[in-house]
Parts: C-alpha cells; structure tokens; sequence
C-alpha cells in the first residue's frame, strides 16, 4: 500500500497539524486570520524586544499552536485534541486508500474505530502513525504453531492422525500449498498421506502425484467421480494402520456462492472431521478472497487461512480483511511456486511491510 498509505498519512499528519498541532489555514477560519493577524503584531514586538528567558518560557506555556516547538524527525505527536468531525472528514480520505488496498469495508470501520479512540480528544502526546499501526495490528490474529498443535494431538490421541483439509476456490493455491505444507511437515519428521478428495476436476490426480512423488509421500485416491468424502475415509485409515501422523485432503475448487458444492464440503468435513480445515484464498483478489473466507468460515467453521501469491501482492489488505470478517488466524502466506516458498505469518512483518 503502502508508499501511498505512508504518502496520505504525512499529509494527515500535516493537517492535523506539523508537530502534532492542528493546523488552521488562514483561508479556512476568520478566527485562524485573526491568529495570523495576532502573530503578525507579536513577531513585530519580538524584534524590537531582546528575547529574555522569561518571554520564552511563556511562549512555552501559551496554547497558541504557533509557539509550540516542532520535533523534527517521523513520527509527529498529535498534541491538542482533535474533533471527532476532523477526525471523521480526514479518516474518509485515509479510508479510500485502505480500500483501494484490499482492506474490506467491514475492516476499515474496524481500524477507524479503534483509532478514533486513539486519538479523538486526547491532549497526550500520540503518533499518529503508531495509532494506525496499532489499530491494524488489533485486527490481525497472532499465527498459531502447526506443528506444535500436531504434536499435542499426536501425544493426546496416539491412534489418530492429525487431519488438515484445505478449501477455496479454483485456482487459489489449495494443491500447491497442500504440497508445501507437506514440505514443511516432513522436515519436521512427521510421517502423512495425502488425499485425492478432488475427484472432479480433469488432471488434478496427476497434477497431486507429481507433487506427492517429489515429496516421497503416499497418496490415496480413487477413480473420478467418486464421493470425494469416501476418499478422505480411506486415507485416514490408511494412516491410522500404518500409524501416521498426518493426513492432507486436497479438495476440489468450489464457488462459494454454489450451494451444492458447499454442501459436498460440508459433507467431506462432516464425515473425516479435520482437526484443521484451512481457506485457501489469493492475496491479490482482496475484496473476493475476503468474500469467500467468509462463505466457507460460514460453511464449515474455518480453523485459519493461508494466503497464496503474497509475492505477486503489493497490497498486504487482503490480510486485515480475511482476519477481521473470519476471526480466524492466517497460518502462512504462500510466496513463490516451489516448496519452501511458504512463510509463517508474522503480524507485525505485514505491518512492516504496509508502511515501509
Ligand atoms: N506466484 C505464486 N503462485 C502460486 C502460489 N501458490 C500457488 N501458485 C500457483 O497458482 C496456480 C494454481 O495453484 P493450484 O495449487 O493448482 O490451485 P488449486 O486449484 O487451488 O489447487 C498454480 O500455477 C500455482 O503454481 C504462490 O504462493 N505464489
Ligand atoms: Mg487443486
């Protein structure tokens, strides 16, 4: 965003006043001309004046925005209250450009709440930009340790494998990140299956075995067309015989809106009841993949998300918005095509990233 975030966010600053005092323009108030008027015949009086100790100190003191000393440097301390109408005439401008970065309507009301209670009213000193980044930051949840969670679920039910199934639309990234997470999952020493629960779209069996074969990993599958919940019932058998700790279902991709193939997945989780049902969503598609979290959480009880193509994203809102319409934590931003292009989610990295 954030170049242009950071860009409106100066003149936010600026407006609200250089050193944190609220700015009013000669052209905007007869009350503002008058403190222009007032400040002329001071500066008059100060150069005929020696500028003794006393003077200054009550400069110092005065309320006049004027005399209060600048800080240089970035961040700028709002130091007299600012209205709640200011705030809200100046959050419109700033909400616009949280839109035009992925950030959906339901999460800017949410930063624009939080950071009214920032900084509506306060004389304290508050940066601005610290505010911002906090009433972010407030929305986004921290990302849990999968493989921590595995481990605990191993220990406490020893004959059960730990299933983790992946949903979204077409497309989304739902195979390619099932084979990275496998990645990750191996280097860790866990042992898994994979199944084929996409039994309906052409070539995505083949597509899987590529994967499971680079990655040395047994893949279960049955015929095209078969009932794709059927499939998830076998390979968690499978594991729990040959005592595995994983099981990885790959789904089919689904259009949210489509009633049926929500209920099929409905069914797959009914029927294999993953301790893990992660969304797969696109960090380029903002305002869809924001949608669609929020149909499947609706569907099936989401337990995180993971956001593919966070490499080609300059954005960085899709983030804020799947976490605040869900609730649920982002686990990993994909970040590339090959296995290890999958990255823990780090909170506070993404708001790096906004406002570098
Ligand atoms: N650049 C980039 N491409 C990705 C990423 N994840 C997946 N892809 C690509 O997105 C396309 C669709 O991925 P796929 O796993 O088949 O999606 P699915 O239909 O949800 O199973 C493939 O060409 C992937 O290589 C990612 O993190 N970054
Ligand atoms: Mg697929």
């Amino acid at each position: 965003m954030v170049k242009l975030l950071k860009d409106k966010l100066q003149k936010w600053v600026s407006k609200v006043g250089e050193g944190g005092k609220i700015v009013n323009t000669p052209k905007e108030t007869d009350r503002s001309k008058k403190i222009d008027n007032k400040k002329k015949i001071r500066e008059e009086k100060k150069t005929k004046r020696k500028f003794n100790k006393k003077e200054k100190n009550e400069k110092k003191k005065s309320k006049n925005p004027e005399n209060i000393k600048e800080k240089s440097g970035k961040k700028k301390p709002v130091r007299r209250s600012l209205s709640e109408e200011k705030f809200d005439e100046l959050f419109e401008e700033l909400s616009l450009i949280l839109l035009q970065n992925n950030v959906a309507y339901s999460a800017i009301e949410g930063i624009g709440k939080s950071l009214k209670e920032k900084l509506v009213g306060k004389d304290k000193k508050v940066s601005i930009e610290d505010a911002l980044r906090d009433s972010i930051k407030e929305l986004l949840i921290d990302s849990p340790d999968l493989i921590k969670q595995i481990k605990e679920k191993r220990s406490s039910e020893k004959d059960k494998p730990f299933v983790i199934l992946f949903a979204g639309i077409n497309g989304a990234g739902k195979t390619t990140t099932l084979a990275k997470v496998a990645n990750i999952l191996k280097k860790n020493k866990f042992s898994m299956c994979v199944a084929a629960c996409d039994t309906f779209r052409a070539a995505s069996m083949e597509q899987l075995k590529v994967h499971t074969d680079k990655l040395g990993v047994e893949l279960i599958k049955k015929d095209y067309g078969a009932d794709p919940a059927s499939v998830g019932y076998d390979a968690i058998n499978y594991a729990k015989k040959n005592n595995l700790d994983v099981v990885l279902i790959d789904t089919a991709g689904r259009m949210n809106n489509r009633d049926s193939l929500m209920k099929e997945i409905e069914k797959i989780c009914r029927v294999n009841k993953p301790d893990l049902k992660l969304f797969l969503g696109e960090s380029i598609t903002g305002n869809d993949a924001t949608t669609q979290a929020k149909d499947f959480n609706d569907a099936i009880n989401l337990d995180g998300i993971i956001l593919s193509k966070a490499d080609v994203d300059e954005k960085g809102g899709t983030a804020i918005s799947v976490s605040k319409v869900t609730g649920k934590p982002i686990y990993y931003l994909g970040t590339g095509q090959r296995y290890d292009d999958l990255e823990k989610f780090d909170k506070n990295k993404l708001i790096e990233k906004m406002f570098e």
